[in-house]
């Protein structure tokens, strides 16, 4: 089999290296909203730090619950230690301090900052920067660098940390962010013991019925405009109060919207207080989602993109029409 040729040259992987080698307390890094990218890919890496012996806490700024606690090892961000001080930091999958949100005063008192993501508006500060918007997910770059720098610590564990990753980012190996190296590491990952049939399952299929039922009621109200090539949804918190759901149990459901024959701009509007709304925006490969996003100060990547907009419902959504509308 050919070696899978890495996105992340040389002098990046032993700086990576070479900073984790000198580490002693590392702390971990996942974004506000976490999905299974930045959990599966910071999982992966302290699983292979704690057999270095490093001392490791894992960070994240929201409650990492739901379908995450899939994912072994995923309570390791309940109780962080706090330390005054890291070694090391490594924003995993995170492209703005601002994703960070409150465990930005975490990464302050890190000496050294390292950022692995593959987010077209990466930005975040940091002495070693590994961003590679080629890649599908972050756990395929974490992959390189573990493959690279520790291959003696990549097991089937760290496997299905990483696969999780993949699949979640990709939709299953199916995006066109997906390339033949995706598909290179996927069958890496399997050889290494991943089971893939029930990572599909949990992270693409299962649902619980309340997600199911907030799902009915978004999809329900969804309205369509410029002939249809626009899409709209909304999540308020009487929707969730009805369900006993909350924000991050949206994910996903505006790709239902996006799936619709002749639709080129899917968007969700999610109520997060009164008056304030998270926006996500999902497009056909004729659009730049984050373009759109950028409008708005938000960014992503060229199909998933999202940005926070104040207002109240009717006035956010006019002005996401129009700078829909102005890409058609
Ligand atoms: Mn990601």
């Amino acid at each position: 089999m050919a070696r899978i040729e890495s996105y992340i040259s040389e002098t990046k992987t032993i700086a990576f290296r070479d900073m984790v080698e000198n580490a002693t307390t590392v702390a971990l890094f996942s974004h506000v909203n976490p999905d299974g990218d930045t959990c599966g890919s910071a999982l992966a890496l302290a699983a292979v730090l704690r057999k270095m012996d490093k001392d490791v806490d894992l960070y994240c700024p929201s409650e990492v619950g739901g379908k995450l606690t899939f994912l072994d090892g995923w309570k390791a961000y309940r109780a962080p230690k706090y330390h005054e001080y890291y070694d090391l930091g490594i924003a995993v999958d995170c492209s703005d301090r601002a994703r960070l949100g409150e465990c930005a005063r975490v990464a302050d008192f890190c000496h050294t900052i390292a950022v692995i993501d593959h987010h077209k508006t990466s930005c975040m500060p940091s002495e070693l920067s590994i961003v590679r918007p080629n890649a599908c997910a972050t756990a395929e770059l974490v992959y390189m660098l573990i493959a690279d720098a520790f291959p003696q610590y990549l097991d089937k564990r760290v496997a299905e940390l990483l696969f999780a990753g993949i699949v979640t980012d990709s939709g299953g190996f199916s995006f066109s962010s997906v390339s033949a190296t995706t598909y290179a590491i996927g069958a890496e990952l399997i050889a290494l013991g991943v089971k893939q049939a029930p990572i599909f399952d949990h992270f693409l299929k299962s649902t619980e019925k309340n997600v199911f039922d907030l799902r009915n009621r978004a999809l329900s109200r969804a309205k369509f405009f410029f002939d249809g090539k626009v899409g709209m949804i909304s999540f308020f918190a009487s929707d969730f109060n009805a369900t006993d759901t909350c924000e991050r149990d949206t994910e996903g459901i505006v790709n239902f919207v996006r799936d619709v024959n002749g639709v080129k701009i899917a968007v969700a509007m999610t109520e997060t207080e009164p008056e304030k709304f998270k926006v996500s925006i999902r497009t056909d490969d004729d659009v730049d989602a984050s373009r759109i996003a950028g409008i708005f100060n938000g960014g992503g990547h060229f199909n998933a993109a999202g940005c926070r907009i104040s207002g109240s419902f009717e006035e956010v959504e006019e002005r996401l029409l129009k700078a829909c509308g102005d890409w058609l």
